[in-house]
C-alpha cells in the first residue's frame, strides 16, 4: 500500500506540475471514502452536478479503493494533490486528536433535525475544530452524519460482558479502541477496504457501521446479527486543501461553499432513505439475519462504560479537548431544546 501511495502521489504531482492552470483552477478531485452508490458519493455527486451546472469548474469524484486508505485520501489533500476528500473524524484521530469527540458514545442526538442544527451550525465545530483542521492544511467545508452506527456481529451481544473475547473491528482512531475495550471488547482497528476479507476469515468477529455501509459492503453476508445499540451517529467531513481552496478568486470560494452547503442540505434526508431502503434490501437477501434493538436497559449498561471513555478523550485531548467536549454538549443541549420533539430522525 505505502508503495503504490508513493506512486500514485508521485503520478498525480506530475500531472499538476505539467498542467498547473487546468489542474488547480478547472479541474477539481474529489475523493470519498466510500464506494458508488454510497452516501459519500450521492452528496458528491450533488456537488458535482451543483458545481458543475454554473461554473467551467469540472469535478472528478474518486471512488473508495481507487486512491488508497482514508488517511492516503486525507494526506494526499493536504499535501495538494487532491484538492477535496471526505474525511470521517473515526479515521482522523492521529492527525487531529480533538476531532475524536466524535467518537465519544451517546454524544449526538437521537434527533436527527438537532444533528442537523449542530453539524452545520457549531462554532465548535466550525470555527474550533475547523482551526486545528486547518493547522493541518485541510479547510473544513462540510460536516454531515451518514445514520446510526450498527454492529454487526457473530453472535448475540446485550451487554458489556457478552463482548469478552471478542475482536471487534474500529476505524483507526485511538478513541475508537479506548471506547471499545470500555464496552469489554478487543478491538481491532483497520482500514475499511479489509473489514469484508476479516470477517469472511474470522480474524474479526465483528464490526460497527451504518445499515447503508452494512449492505453495499456484504458485511452481513458473513454475520448472524445487527444489533442496534443506539450508540452513535457515524459523522463524516469533507474537507480540502487548505492551500488551494485560499488560492482560489473569492467568486469561486463563494460559489463552491453555496455548494457544498447545498449538497449538505440534501444529503441529510437521502441518508435517512437510504438506510431504510438497504435495511428493507438486507431482509430480503438475508431472512434469516437476527435483529436486535438494545432495550433502555440494556443501553444503559453500555452508556455507563461510556462514562470513562469522556476521561480518555480528555486523556488525549487534553484541557482543550475538556473545553471542545463541554461546549459541544452545550450545543447540543440547546439545539434539542430549540427542536426536540418537532422531528424524529
Ligand atoms: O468503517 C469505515 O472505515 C468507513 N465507514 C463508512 C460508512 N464510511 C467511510 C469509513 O471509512
Amino acid at each position: 500500500m505505502i508503495q503504490s501511495f508513493r506512486s500514485l502521489t508521485l503520478a498525480l504531482s506530475a500531472v499538476a506540475v505539467a498542467l498547473p492552470g487546468a489542474v488547480l483552477a478547472q479541474e477539481m478531485k474529489f475523493a470519498i471514502e466510500e464506494i458508488e452508490g454510497s452516501v459519500q458519493d450521492a452528496y458528491a455527486q450533488q456537488f458535482k452536478e451543483l458545481v458543475e451546472s454554473q461554473s467551467d469548474m469540472s469535478v472528478t469524484v474518486y471512488p473508495y479503493g481507487a486512491l488508497g486508505t482514508s488517511q492516503d485520501l486525507t494526506e494526499l489533500t493536504a499535501s495538494g494533490v487532491l484538492q477535496c476528500t471526505n474525511a470521517s473524524p473515526g479515521h482522523l484521530g492521529a492527525l487531529v486528536p480533538e476531532i475524536q469527540v466524535f467518537s465519544v458514545p451517546y454524544l449526538l442526538s437521537d434527533n436527527n433535525a438537532v444533528n442537523k442544527q449542530v453539524l452545520t451550525e457549531s462554532e465548535v465545530i466550525h470555527e474550533t475544530l475547523a482551526g486545528k483542521l486547518q493547522e493541518k492544511g485541510l479547510e473544513l467545508m462540510a460536516m454531515y452524519p451518514e445514520g446510526a452506527q450498527v454492529w454487526t456481529t457473530n453472535k448475540e451481544i446485550r451487554k458489556p460482558e457478552d463482548f469478552a473475547n471478542f475482536k471487534m473491528r474500529v476505524m483507526t482512531s485511538p478513541m475508537l479502541t479506548a471506547a471499545y475495550q470500555a464496552f469489554g471488547a478487543n478491538p481491532t482497528p483497520m482500514p475499511y477496504s479489509e473489514v469484508y476479507g476479516g470477517l469472511q476469515l474470522k480474524m474479526i468477529d465483528g464490526q460497527v457501521n451504518p445499515i447503508f455501509a452494512i449492505e453495499e459492503m456484504k458485511f452481513y453476508e458473513v454475520q448472524d446479527y445487527l444489533i442496534f445499540a443506539g450508540q452513535q451517529q457515524f459523522t463524516t467531513t469533507v474537507v480540502c486543501s487548505a492551500d488551494w481552496f485560499s488560492s482560489l478568486p473569492e467568486d469561486q470560494q463563494q460559489m463552491l461553499q453555496q455548494a457544498f452547503s447545498q449538497a449538505n442540505d440534501y444529503i441529510f434526508e437521502v441518508q435517512e432513505q437510504y438506510n431504510q431502503e438497504r435495511l428493507a434490501k438486507i431482509k430480503e437477501e438475508k431472512p434469516n439475519i437476527k435483529i436486535i434493538e438494545l432495550t433502555p436497559e440494556e443501553r444503559a449498561a453500555f452508556e455507563e462504560r461510556a462514562q470513562e471513555v469522556r476521561k480518555m478523550y480528555v486523556d488525549m485531548a487534553g484541557e482543550e479537548g475538556k473545553q471542545i467536549l463541554e461546549n459541544l454538549e452545550q450545543e447540543i443541549k440547546a439545539a434539542e431544546e430549540q427542536v426536540g420533539g418537532q422531528t424524529q430522525g
